[in-house]
């Protein structure tokens, strides 16, 4: 298990389509272990495959909030089935934009289907940060970012303030 570097905004792969998965084999497999112990470096609670540079449509996720007690979930190809027509709103932020967060408005409830680590089919019923987090990462393998839901000002205002803190960042190491 490698912990590997997450891409940030504005690189251009983070924009792509990510591709579906063809067989859940060993690659596959080790790129889930791998994308899961740069998530909990991280820390986060949710990463996708594209956020480490690979545009395959893998994500994983861990909810629990005792590191003790770790509940590493994978999703392969994940799609939604079904999501609620009621809204709620839930402070998001991402590890591809470092230290920015914003309310973004989801559907609360989602039904998913996809495969796991196995490689076999599953469905999903989410709600609640579960429903949030699957949405934002499923976003991730569409090129979407949570920043796209937000007015032009708000969006451009974060993308500045990454450019800088990262040219910041780059000062202090040169
Ligand atoms: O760590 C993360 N926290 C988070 C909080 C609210 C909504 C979504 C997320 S996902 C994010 C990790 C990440 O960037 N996943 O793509
Ligand atoms: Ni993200």
């Amino acid at each position: 298990m490698t912990i590997r570097k997450i891409l940030t905004i504005p690189d251009p792969l983070l924009r792509k389509k990510s591709l579906s998965v063809e067989k859940v084999d060993k690659e596959i497999r080790n790129l889930m272990d791998d994308m899961i112990s740069t998530m909990y470096d991280a820390p986060g609670i949710g990463l996708a495959a594209v956020q480490i540079g690979v545009p395959k449509r893998v994500v994983v996720m861990d909810l629990s909030k005792n590191p003790d007690r770790k509940k590493p979930m994978y999703f392969i190809n994940p799609e939604i089935i079904w999501k609620s027509n009621v809204n709620s709103s839930y402070e998001e932020g991402c590890l591809s934009i470092p230290n920015q967060f914003a309310k973004v408005e989801r559907p609360d409830k989602c039904h998913i289907k996809y495969l796991d680590y196995e490689g076999n089919e599953k469905k999903l019923e989410a709600e609640g940060l579960l429903s949030t987090c699957i949405q934002h990462e499923i976003d991730h393998l569409n090129g979407v970012l949570f920043i796209d839901y937000l007015s032009k000002l708000k969006k451009d205002m974060i993308i500045k303030k990454v450019s800088k803190d990262k040219k910041e960042l780059e000062r202090v190491v040169v």
